[in-house]
């Protein structure tokens, strides 16, 4: 490879061109208004022990110390239901959708050794599948709910139950749909593993999870269609607000300035999140940005947060002040409850200088409250963000040499190396944004799936599908290039790699240094801007796994790429056949 990056084009600022599209938005608003009969929210006020809404379980978010951590494995049985619902999350009324009307969606809960069984319904209007992000798939590759990949989707009025077994991990992980857009209309919720092998369970008193993420008024699937039509000249669109665990306050009045107003009914003064914590206690908190576009900053006042695990990788304990977090990553850290009785803000900010355009709607402060045990109740009070931390203007993940795995592995020696380059281009005439992996632009197969017609022997895909073959059981480097000025969190499938380096400019092979003793391991690593990043992996798990970026409106213009491990492996796999059966249902 070159040394030098070929010149791109820059995606400069550009104004946004929405006007016909905000008329047919508004339509769309009122369809939903008139359809779904928006209920009025009653606001619950400042009072943080009255925040708990009907959709929002708030209790799940405290992990029950009722749960056995045990090697003795058993079966954890679910049943969801998806359906569209009108909610408020923060106060603005709009049609979401929702497993079991929960938002976010149930938490799954197991030990390494159990089998997870999950029967979904889908009482939608569109088609649906469900990805458990993280989770191996070891010999059951056909359970990875990747749409147009592993399976069709699953259709309306139809149920499909997902069945696999968690082997070889523990620690922090989420699901959430991958089909389309839906996710960013509600369908995601934690996933938590446990193991006795965890390193740090007798370090923390309470377990709690923080899901942070990017929220929008409108319906994803119409800016989908804005996103990827002119009008956008490749302008993501730019969230309304954020939220912690399905809630945040929203100014109402913003509304009528947002990028897309909605004119859906709204209150002011929804409750933030809001956590008791003990004095003296100390808590794990895990992290996880379940959101679709937006990468945040995440602190709480006054305690310093000890990362003990990345993306379900435990990690030698290192302390900061402020966590980066891009999409689909997790973190937990430890926080030690040892300030003065009282309250104080977890601040969530999102990165707004990584959006190409602003959004006057958009608070990038995203909030939530930890009370102490003995402090007034109340979500009004004075604390104050660190000042002895920098915020890092560029969305880049922590600095590569602060995360050490716990269980120090060299990085592998690879046996093959692939270079893969990926950019946005305007190439169609109609001007059309779409992101290219090596000059292949993804769009899933809407009636087979790739892993399907591997098992059929294809070798040739279609043209929209790039598909790497990697037949033999060997260590894989791939040397990811940024041709873009946004940096992408790229999330693997089936996979933890290993993470050799990242930087700015151009690897240089035998030139740039790499991590090798003990690299980074985790399944969703941010490339940076006009950047690169080398990462390896065992290719040990047969089936179709996708290396995508999980920026949701750049997986919709086709960032997304394939590896066929162990072509002869897959062609024995037994795949129910009720999975292949829903490719020709209608
Ligand atoms: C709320 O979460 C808890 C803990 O996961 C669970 O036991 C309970 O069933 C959930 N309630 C609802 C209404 O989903
Ligand atoms: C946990 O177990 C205790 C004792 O068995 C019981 O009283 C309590 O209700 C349980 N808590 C939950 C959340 O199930
Ligand atoms: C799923 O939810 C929808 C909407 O609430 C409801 O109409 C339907 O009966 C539910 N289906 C099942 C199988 O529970
Ligand atoms: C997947 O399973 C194969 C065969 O049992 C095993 O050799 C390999 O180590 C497993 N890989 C992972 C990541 O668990
Ligand atoms: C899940 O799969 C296992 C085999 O891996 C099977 O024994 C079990 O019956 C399945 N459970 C359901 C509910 O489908
Ligand atoms: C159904 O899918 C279409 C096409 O992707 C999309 O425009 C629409 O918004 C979706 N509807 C719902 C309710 O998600
Ligand atoms: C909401 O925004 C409006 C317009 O910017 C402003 O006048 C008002 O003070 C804000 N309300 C609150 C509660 O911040
Ligand atoms: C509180 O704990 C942190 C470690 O999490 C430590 O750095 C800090 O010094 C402690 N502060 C007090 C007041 O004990
Ligand atoms: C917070 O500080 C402001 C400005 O110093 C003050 O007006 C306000 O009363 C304080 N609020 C609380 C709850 O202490
Ligand atoms: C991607 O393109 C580069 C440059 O042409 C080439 O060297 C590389 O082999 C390609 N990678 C794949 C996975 O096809
Ligand atoms: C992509 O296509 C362009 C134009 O056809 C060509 O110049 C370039 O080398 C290709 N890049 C890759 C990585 O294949
Ligand atoms: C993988 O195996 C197939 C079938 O034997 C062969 O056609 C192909 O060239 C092999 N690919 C590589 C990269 O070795
Ligand atoms: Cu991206």
């Amino acid at each position: 490879m070159s040394s030098e990056k070929p010149t791109v084009e820059r995606r400069s600022y550009r104004k946004i061109i929405i006007g016909g599209v905000v008329a047919a938005v508004i339509a769309l608003a009122l369809i939903f208004g008139l359809v779904f009969g928006l209920r009025h929210h009653k606001s619950a006020g400042p009072d943080t022990e009255s925040f708990a809404e009907p959709w929002n379980n708030a209790s799940q978010f405290l992990l029950s110390k009722n749960f056995t951590i045990t090697k003795t494995p058993t079966t954890r049985y679910y049943e969801w239901n998806i359906s569209q619902q009108t909610i408020a999350p923060d106060g603005l009324e709009r049609p979401m959708l929702l497993v079991n009307g929960m938002f976010p969606g149930p938490l799954v809960e197991a030990n390494t050794g159990d089998q997870i069984v999950v029967k979904v319904t889908n009482s939608m209007v569109n088609g649906t599948t469900i990805h458990w992000h993280g989770m191996y798939q070891n010999g059951t590759n056909w359970m990875d709910g990747t749409m147009g990949v592993t399976q069709c989707a699953i259709p309306p009025g139809q149920s499909f139950t997902y069945n696999y077994t968690v082997a070889n991990q523990w620690g922090t992980y989420w699901w959430h749909a991958h089909a389309a857009s839906q996710y960013i209309d509600g369908i995601v919720g934690p996933l938590i593993i446990h193991s006795p092998d965890e390193p740090y369970l007798d370090q923390y008193d309470e377990d709690i999870i923080m899901m942070v993420s990017d929220y929008y008024h409108t319906d994803s699937g119409a800016l989908v269609a804005w996103y990827l039509s002119a009008d956008s000249q490749g302008t993501e669109p730019v969230p309304d607000n954020g939220l912690i665990n399905g809630l945040n306050t929203f100014n109402c009045s913003g509304d009528a300035n947002a990028l897309f107003p909605t004119g859906f009914k709204c209150s002011d003064g929804a409750p933030l999140a809001s956590f008791d914590f003990k004095a003296g206690l100390t808590y794990r908190v895990r992290i996880i940005n379940s959101g679709s576009f937006a990468d945040f900053q995440f602190s709480i006042d006054d305690h310093m947060l000890t990362v003990i695990e990345a993306d379900g990788i435990d990690m030698q304990p290192v302390a900061v002040q402020r966590l980066p977090i891009h999409v689909a990553q997790r973190y937990s850290v430890l926080v030690h409850a040892n300030q003065t009785v009282g309250n104080y803000y977890v601040r969530a900010t999102m990165n707004t200088n990584c959006f190409n355009t602003p959004n006057p709607a958009l608070n990038p402060n995203v909030q939530g409250v930890i009370h102490y045990e003995g402090a007034p109740v109340t979500q009004d009070f004075n604390s104050t963000d660190w000042t002895t931390s920098s915020w890092s203007a560029i969305c880049i993940d922590l600095a590569l040499d602060m995360l050490h795995p716990y269980a120090a592995q060299a990085a592998p020696t690879p046996d093959v190396s692939y270079e893969i380059n990926f950019a946005f281009e305007t190439i169609n005439q109609a001007g059309i944004n779409l992101a290219y992996v090596n000059n292949t632009s993804w769009s899933p197969l809407m009636t087979d799936a790739t892993l399907f017609q591997a098992q059929r022997g294809v070798t040739l895909f279609d043209a929209s599908q790039l598909i790497v073959t990697l037949n033999s059981t060997n260590v894989v480097e791939l040397i990811l290039n940024n041709y873009d000025e946004g940096s992408h969190p790229f999330h693997f499938h089936g996979h933890t790699f290993s993470v050799l380096g990242w930087g700015g400019g151009s690897y240089i092979p035998g030139k740039t240094v790499l991590e090798l003793d003990n690299p980074l391991r985790r399944d969703t690593i941010t490339i940076p801007s006009f950047g690169w990043t080398v990462v390896r992996f065992v290719n040990d798990n047969p089936g179709l796994w996708t290396l995508h970026c999980h920026i949701d409106w750049h997986m919709e213009a086709g960032l997304l790429m394939q590896f066929e491990s162990l072509p002869e492996q897959i062609k024995k796999f037994q795949i129910p056949s009720e999975l292949t059966a829903m490719c020709g249902a209608k």
